[in-house]
């Protein structure tokens, strides 16, 4: 069975991570989805799920994970926009088109040759890697923070999941995901 969050009455435990560590609640929108106007600023900060999409998630190897996502401003590739955490590996995996201020679909697969990264090595995840992690998932976050610039970021989420694969059409592919912001990983890497 897949997991989901369609926030339609509130947060659902979810969190904020800033780049300093400090941990903030997401703003419940009565429309149905939680926001953040970056109360920190200044660097980074992820979408953190609560544990119920979190632990053993084996079954969705070569599954998928997705979501609705906005956020302004946006100026700021990343190799690692969703970051999926076990003790000690964290692997990232960087989106392949950017979101704007209206809210946009994302889906990415759970599999290798996808660009899933190793984030304390920079090599490319290997099926052993992920297929570990996802076996004991302890966090999943999805990067709300689009701007390399100080300031407050405004981001809107809704509508995550993590499915089994199910067939697709081939037009599906166009918003799989690679590594294409991979030459600046040590610059992002830095500002944890
Ligand atoms: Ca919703």
């Amino acid at each position: 069975m897949p997991v989901i969050s369609e926030f339609n009455n509130g947060i659902e435990g979810w969190k904020i991570q800033h780049f300093d560590g400090s941990i903030e609640t997401p703003t419940f929108n009565s429309d149905g989805y939680i926001q953040s106007l970056d109360s920190v600023g200044g660097g980074l900060y992820f979408y953190q799920a609560p544990d119920r999409l979190l632990g053993d998630l084996s079954e969705f190897w070569q599954g998928y994970i997705g979501f609705d996502l906005a956020a302004d401003p946006v100026d700021a590739m990343s190799p690692a926009d969703i970051i999926l955490g076990s003790d000690g590996v964290n692997l990232g995996l960087g989106l392949s088109f950017m979101p704007s201020s209206e809210w946009q679909s994302y889906k990415v697969k759970i599999d290798v040759n996808v660009g899933w990264r190793n984030l304390e090595t920079g090599a490319q995840a290997t099926e052993q890697e992920i297929f570990s992690v996802l076996s004991e998932v302890k966090s999943l976050q999805i990067r709300g923070d689009w701007s390399s610039q100080s300031g407050t970021d405004a981001s809107r989420l809704d509508n995550v999941f993590v499915s089994e694969s199910v067939p697709e059409p081939g037009s599906a592919l166009a918003i799989l995901l690679f590594a294409s912001g991979y030459c600046i990983y040590s610059k992002w890497v830095s500002r944890w």
